[in-house]
């Protein structure tokens, strides 16, 4: 055999060898909770694509509070991971802690919520959804709906998400900007039900026992809460999607069938399946390949006239 030959036979057998045995990349994701379908989606979606890209996850649950995800980044950063991602339960209070892993040189991407931060360069990107643009189709799909009625004043609830998250904070301002075009569309009740069913059945509760004026719309800033919220209606004698138009956002399972049985309206899509794009990004920048500071995520409205076509296509 010549000297090149054999050469090149000897990489090809040791190169392989030499990538199989590279230690995987570690990663540290602090999850916001459990508090929804779109959050148990999110988490199934990220430790599968984990497993899928041969990263080792550390994952932390930090039951919806900003103390247990500092800590739980603290840790990562102890353990010096390759990479550390989050979902930053709110928007504010992150500077020290980011400063921490930047100066220990561990990469910080943050997905799904944004964070408010001094210096743009305490993390490397955020990919996730434009929730300004949600709150906005939101809206959208009401001035089209009251343009039926074009005289009628429509009274509408709010069920904000969790106070100073970045979903509920740009899901209020889009909507708000939105119905702005029709002067008939107030906002007359608007209170957290932070994300959850329970919460949103139990705020929406106090709203209907407020019988001062009548309400027309329920804008829900997560399907769970507008779930929530169609058995407090339920209750009080109301038919849901019917006597009072209720709008959520994300577009789970849950919504589709509550849109099936007539008793939602619309829901606007809020992906959670991040899972394999997340990967690819902790995978590019370990590489120090250069990636976008933004990436967002393409979604859709969905109507109750779609709703049982649409019910098998979907995947969370
Ligand atoms: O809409 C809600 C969840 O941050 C986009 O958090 C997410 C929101 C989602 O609890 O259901």
């Amino acid at each position: 055999m010549n000297p090149l030959r054999r050469a090149l036979l000897a990489a090809a057998l040791v190169l392989p060898a030499a990538t199989a045995f590279a230690a995987p990349l570690t990663m540290g994701f602090s999850q916001v909770g459990a508090e929804s379908e779109w959050r148990t989606a999110n988490t199934a979606s990220i430790k599968a694509a984990a497993k899928e890209a041969g990263i080792t996850l550390k994952f932390a649950d930090a039951q919806q509070k900003q103390e247990n995800q500092v800590k739980a980044l603290r840790s990562f950063i102890a353990q010096k991971v390759d990479v550390i991602a989050f979902s930053p339960v709110v928007e504010s209070g992150w500077d020290t802690v980011l400063k921490e892993a930047k100066a220990a040189g561990i990469p910080v991407i943050l997905t799904d919520r944004a964070v408010k931060v001094s210096d743009p360069s305490l993390y490397v990107t955020f990919i996730g959804s434009d929730f300004v643009e949600e709150g906005r189709k939101a809206a959208k799909w009401l001035v089209e709906r009251a343009a039926k009625t074009p005289n009628a004043a429509l009274n509408i609830v709010e069920l904000q998400g969790t106070v100073g998250s970045a979903p509920a904070i740009d899901r209020k301002k889009g909507f708000e900007e939105g119905i702005k075009a029709n002067p008939k569309l107030q906002i007359i009740r608007s209170q957290s039900g932070e994300f959850t069913r329970a919460k949103g059945k139990e705020v929406m509760e106090s709203f209907l026992k407020q019988r001062d004026k009548k309400i027309d719309v329920l804008y829900a800033h997560n399907d769970d809460m507008a779930i929530g919220a169609i058995q407090a209606i339920e209750e009080a004698g109301l038919k849901p999607g019917v006597d009072i138009l209720i709008i959520s956002i994300d577009g789970v399972r849950g919504a589709f069938e509550a849109m099936k049985a007539g008793k939602l309206n619309v829901t606007v899509e809020c992906n959670p399946l991040l899972g394999p794009q997340l990967m690819q990004l902790a995978k590019d920048i370990v590489a120090k390949k250069p990636v976008d500071k933004r990436i967002t995520v393409n979604e859709g409205v969905f109507t109750a006239d779609t709703a049982a076509k649409e019910l098998p296509n979907r995947k969370y």
